[in-house]
């Protein structure tokens, strides 16, 4: 698969642009030289951030929702005519398979822009009559809340910059997106699109670069910004929480996790298991949704185990390309890195290796990309830190379990709190226990089944705040209250 852009430039006030200096793109399927980068020195998202500031006064702040909402399914049809350029540019810095991009990330970062254009038009505000005697009207408007600093992590490259871009254009605000240093590609042909939608100038504007000491610490520290949303590790949350703690901007968080997956005697075994190998090797394991703890109840434990283990061992793990290929490298040879030490670690720590626990090794271009063996462990203690520790990759523990409460216990004994999918044929225990997970997000015999109008976000360690539907909107619009004396 190859990409035909080789240098990645900003695109700042409407317009393409390099400075400084670059960095480069690696394929993590072969190590080959994708692109190289442009990295945004603080100057370069200094005039970002003013790019952004002037375009909130010009035509786009003028514009009705319903302007906005109609340019923004200007966007979305734009990125179905080079629906294909999108497929090639996610598939080339992620090393994900091209039915996944088709099918995924391609397709949600369209649906992003014509779900938000569509709500930001419906969208009701509070009126409240006063029912004490004062004789008053309260009611709320929707005002945009200014320039928005978005920072996106690599694993749903456009899928989550979209997410958060789609519903700030709709609120008529005007943004300064960087998207990961490993996944620029994508970013860089939505420029395109929006720019030939014709967005105005400045509404929207990327920074390329790294974090620390680059473009998302210069974006998360300016002055100019009104509100960051971020996608990414918890640490590098508490990180920008610091950076705009002192100008007091507003802060949207969708953070780690590790998630797990509950399997009750009573299931569906065949969904259930179906379930888990998707929820645990999807995308090699790089969905924050991911599954790294696995519960199962003691009688179908044996069972459940040995299945999954074939089930793991018939995965064909190929180039991107490959008709059926069910899971393709990891993001980096760095990220690589971190995943085999977790899996010396769970040996040290004493657990079983049921499958894998190494590289994979191909005899051609791909053994200088990033592929790992999916793995599954038992026998750990649950507070080994291959249990606590978020590890992102093709990575689960099965654990046996006796009953409702002991597992409710295990699994909400975590730092972390996103997400968890319960298998059970028994409607009444799903009920039961959806709500005594602490997480924000809860999947009842499916998983990663999304509705772009429910509430999304984590609890603990795992974000703040919640986007999608309303929730999305209501964080990119200031809310004003008026009080009318009648
Ligand atoms: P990361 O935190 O390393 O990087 C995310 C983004 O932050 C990148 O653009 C990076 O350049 C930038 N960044 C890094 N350090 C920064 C700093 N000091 N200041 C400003 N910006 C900085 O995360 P990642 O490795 O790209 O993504 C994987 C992580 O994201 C995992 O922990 C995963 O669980 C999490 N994630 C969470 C969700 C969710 O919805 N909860 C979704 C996707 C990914
Ligand atoms: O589907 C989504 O809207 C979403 N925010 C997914 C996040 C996945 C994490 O990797």
């Amino acid at each position: 698969m190859g990409i035909q852009v080789t240098e990645l430039r900003h695109f700042i006030a409407g317009e393409f642009t390099s400075a400084g200096k670059t960095f480069d793109n690696i394929s993590p399927v072969d190590g080959r030289l994708l692109a190289t980068v442009c990295e945004a020195d603080a100057a370069t998202v200094d005039a970002a951030v003013k790019a952004a500031r002037v375009a909130l006064k010009g035509p786009w702040g003028s514009m009705s929702v319903q302007q906005h909402a109609a340019l923004l399914h200007k966007v979305a049809d734009g990125m179905e005519a080079r629906f294909e350029e999108f497929v090639a540019a996610e598939v080339a810095d992620t090393g994900r398979s091209l039915q996944q991009a088709r099918t995924l990330d391609i397709a949600r970062g369209i649906a992003n822009f014509r779900t938000f254009a569509d709500l930001a038009k419906t969208a009701s505000t509070d009126l409240f009559q006063s029912t004490d005697g004062s004789a008053a009207l309260n009611y709320t408007i929707r005002k945009p809340k200014g320039v928005v600093g978005i920072i996106s992590p690599w694993n749903l490259p456009l899928l989550l910059l979209t997410w958060k871009l789609a519903p700030a254009l709709a609120c008529g605000n005007t943004v300064v997106a960087k998207p990961s240093e490993e996944t620029p590609s994508s970013a860089t042909l939505l420029a395109e699109v929006i720019r030939d939608a014709g967005i105005p100038a400045g509404v929207f504007n990327l920074v390329h670069g790294l974090g620390a000491n680059s473009a998302g610490e210069f974006l998360s520290k300016h002055d100019g910004i009104d509100a960051i949303t971020f996608t990414g590790e918890s640490k590098t949350g508490s990180t920008i929480m610091k950076a705009v703690a002192d100008g007091m901007k507003e802060v949207s968080f969708e953070l780690g996790g590790k998630n797990a997956a509950l399997v009750f005697a009573d299931a569906d075994f065949d969904a259930a298991l179906a379930g888990v190998m998707r929820s645990s090797f999807t995308h090699a394991g790089q969905i924050c949704l991911c599954s790294e703890r696995v519960y199962v109840e003691r009688a179908i434990f044996a069972r459940f185990v040995s299945a999954l283990k074939e089930k793991t061992e018939g995965m064909k793990i190929d180039y991107p390309d490959v008709p059926g290929v069910d899971m393709g490298p990891l993001i980096s040879r760095a990220h690589r890195d971190k995943v085999l030490s977790y899996y010396r670690l769970a040996e040290q720590e004493g657990a079983t290796v049921v499958t894998g626990g190494g590289i994979l090794v191909f005899g051609d271009r791909r053994d200088a990309g990033a592929y790992v063996q999916p793995t599954i462990w038992t026998g750990l203690p649950d507070d080994a830190r291959c249990l606590t520790e978020e590890i992102f990759g093709p990575v689960c523990h099965i654990a046996p379990f006796d009953d409702e409460q002991e597992v409710i216990a295990r699994v909400n004994h975590s730092d972390y709190g996103l997400a968890c999918a319960i298998w059970t044929g028994n409607l009444a225990r799903a009920h039961r226990m959806a709500a005594q997970m602490e997480v924000g997000l809860v999947w009842v015999n499916t998983w990663y089944l999304r509705d772009l109008r429910t509430p999304f976000g984590g609890v603990k360690r795992s974000g703040l705040g919640r986007e999608g539907g309303r929730h999305s909107l209501d964080f990119y619009s200031e809310i004003v209250n008026i009080c009318i004396k009648l």
